[in-house]
């Protein structure tokens, strides 16, 4: 019998600074509908899907920035998507902007959660490769202070749901071979993962043009060298002015784009996706405890940076 996990991407189109929660919930929870309308189990939301991309503003006064964070999942807004998760008996993957009180002090991550279809939350992940830079770079037509506003996560994990072996990451993670294949070697079959990426690259102009060749060019090797489906789903449009890249995203095993949004608004993307197809790269190219040799990957855990033997 296959495990069939009917997914849409849901990508969103912009959010302006002034959204309130309640008009982005309300966003949300008709992608919760319409998904439910086309037969899915499970929806994927962007990165940061409760708010605009607030780190392309420096804000010196951290404080000042709290109100982009949840302190609570689920909090009185965001209930809502919990309750009608449980009634339409439809899952979710939620990118969010996550503030807790550890050790009595204040830490910010980028986080998204993986909600079952009973509305429990069945785990929880803090963005590990945050890009960008820590401080305000005036320089730089728009910040991208993910390094200022949160810190990294510990690690890659995998969860029981769905029927299978489920994965999340965010964004810049989907740019690092080393995030997919983490999970690859915990037997990942779907890795989920929202992003917000804008056109224009400060640091690299040359790459603009190249900027939906990349983003598909990485989830798609991630999903063929470890043999597992990825859905990759953008917030997408001209968002206080600056434009984001859409190209949401279902990728097979294959490597294969088999579904993808075509606007850069609000959209559903879906496909029935059959777990079991990654079998048949696991089982044999990708056969990591046949063919991998570790022995000889010492320096990808030795060393952070690149540098020359002599
Ligand atoms: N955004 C971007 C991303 O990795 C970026 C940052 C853009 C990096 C363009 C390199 C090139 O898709 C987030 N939020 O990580």
């Amino acid at each position: 019998m296959p495990r069939f996990v009917t997914v849409a991407a849901g990508q969103l189109g912009p959010i302006a600074r002034d959204d309130s929660r309640a008009q982005v919930v309300e966003r949300l929870l008709a992608h919760l509908h319409g998904a439910k309308a086309m037969g899915c189990d499970l929806v994927v939301f962007p990165e940061l899907a409760l708010t605009t991309f607030f780190p392309r503003w420096y804000e010196e006064d951290l404080d000042l920035a709290e109100h982009f964070y949840e302190t609570q999942m689920p909090g009185p807004e965001t209930q809502v998507l919990f309750d009608t998760a449980r009634d339409l008996q439809i899952g979710f993957y939620l990118g969010y902007a996550e503030m807790v009180i550890e050790a009595g002090r204040k830490r910010r991550y980028n986080t998204s959660i993986l909600v079952e279809r009973d509305g429990s939350i069945a785990g929880k992940y803090r963005k590990v490769h945050l890009p960008g830079h820590a401080e305000n770079e005036p320089w730089r037509r728009f910040q991208h202070l993910e390094k200022y506003y949160f810190e990294p996560g510990p690690s890659f994990d995998v969860y029981d749901a769905f029927g299978g072996v489920m994965g999340m990451a965010l964004c810049n993670d989907r740019r690092w071979s080393e995030t997919y294949r983490m999970m690859g070697l915990q037997g990942a079959e779907m890795i989920m993962l929202g992003y917000n990426t804008p056109v224009h690259n400060p640091p690299a102009p040359e790459h603009d043009d190249l900027s939906m060749f990349h983003n598909h060019l990485v989830m798609q090797a991630g999903a063929y060298e470890n043999g597992t489906w990825v859905v990759g789903v953008a917030k997408a449009g001209n968002e206080e002015g600056i434009e984001m890249i859409g190209g949401s995203a279902i990728i097979a095993p294959s490597g294969e784009i088999v579904a993808a949004c075509s606007t850069k608004g609000d959209e559903l993307a879906v496909a029935r996706c059959d777990l079991d197809l990654c079998h048949s790269y696991k089982s044999t190219t990708f056969n990591f405890e046949r063919h991998r040799r570790p022995e000889a990957y010492g320096l990808i855990t030795a060393q952070r940076g690149a540098r020359r033997p002599w």
